[in-house]
């Protein structure tokens, strides 16, 4: 029935240019519909866009299309709790979210973003869902012995991989880790593949992602190596644009009720999450005042 709706549009490079075209009308209704709040207007059109990577558990798009993950699924279950009855997924680059949500590409961004400083001058987000630790993908037994970015960055010819506008590219690039030696990877799959084809030397990603990745590659060659030494425990929430707050503020409202209820709980343990991070911090303090 609401298949259709469940139909996943990948926005590559080229395919992103192209949506922004195809969305063009869009865009421009959703401007002239100022009147009318974004959550209304997703209520009455039955489906909201979200943004999602393709990096489980965080998100996923199966074999048959369905789009899940812990992400996706808080995303689905606060948002029918407000009325909004589906969602339409799109793949993004975690660097393509903001801006997609700046141009109103999606209504929000449900893939485990992480709450940080820079980012919440750019956009709203809920307070903190999903919470995890760093962790690298090197081959077996660490032969060039990388426990932290500055052992990346010290290390003659180490080559981190990471996903583009990520967090560990910047962590790479923070540390001093050169231009030609941190790899924009475009998805778990190709990040294994280019570990095992010795393109970089270490592939880096949240903690669950790699283990997750390491399961499905079902190579012995390779192990994960977590926490990164001297990195935090990033938390994500959900996205949402400036102008959102409304929007944002029954979204936070709905989570509240969902971690309360105890359907939050079973998401997580369902994709492997532990339980209680994201209640230890809070948004304010991820993005170092109010957004
Ligand atoms: O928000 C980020 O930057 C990171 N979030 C996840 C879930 N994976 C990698 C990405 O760099």
């Amino acid at each position: 029935m609401r298949a259709n709706l469940m139909r996943l549009k990948t926005c590559g490079r080229m395919g992103a240019a192209t949506l922004a075209v195809v969305l063009g009308f869009q865009i421009g209704t959703v401007s002239d519909a100022s009147a009318e709040s974004t959550l209304e207007r997703l209520k009455k059109q039955g489906y909201a866009r979200i943004a999602i990577a393709n990096e489980p558990p965080w998100t996923e798009v199966q074999a048959s299309g369905k789009v899940t993950g812990a992400a996706p699924e808080i995303a689905r279950a606060v948002l029918k709790k407000l009325g909004v009855k589906d969602i339409v997924a799109s793949i993004s680059e975690y660097g393509a979210m903001i801006p997609g949500l700046q141009a109103r590409r999606f209504d929000l961004v449900a893939a485990g973003l992480y709450i940080k400083p820079k980012r919440c001058a750019g956009i709203r987000f809920s307070e903190p869902d999903l919470c995890d630790a760093e962790a690298f993908m090197v081959k077996k037994g660490n032969p060039l012995g990388l426990k932290s970015y500055k052992d990346v960055a010290k290390h003659a010819k180490a080559k981190l991989g990471g996903p583009g506008g990520g967090t560990e590219l910047q962590l790479a690039k923070d540390a001093g880790v050169p231009d030609g030696r941190r790899i924009t990877v475009p998805d778990t799959q190709s990040g294994v593949k280019m570990l095992q084809d010795g393109r970089i030397d270490v592939y880096a990603l949240p903690t669950l992602s790699l283990n997750a990745a390491l399961k499905k590659a079902k190579d012995p060659n390779l192990e994960v190596m977590s926490p990164v030494t001297g990195v935090k425990v990033y938390c994500a929430g959900a996205g949402f644009n400036k102008a959102d707050k409304e929007f944002r503020d029954a979204y936070d409202k709905a989570l509240k009720e969902l971690k309360d209820s105890g359907e939050y709980a079973k998401i997580l343990a369902k994709f492997g999450f532990p339980a209680g991070a994201a209640a230890m911090t809070d948004r304010k303090t991820l993005c170092g005042g109010d957004n």
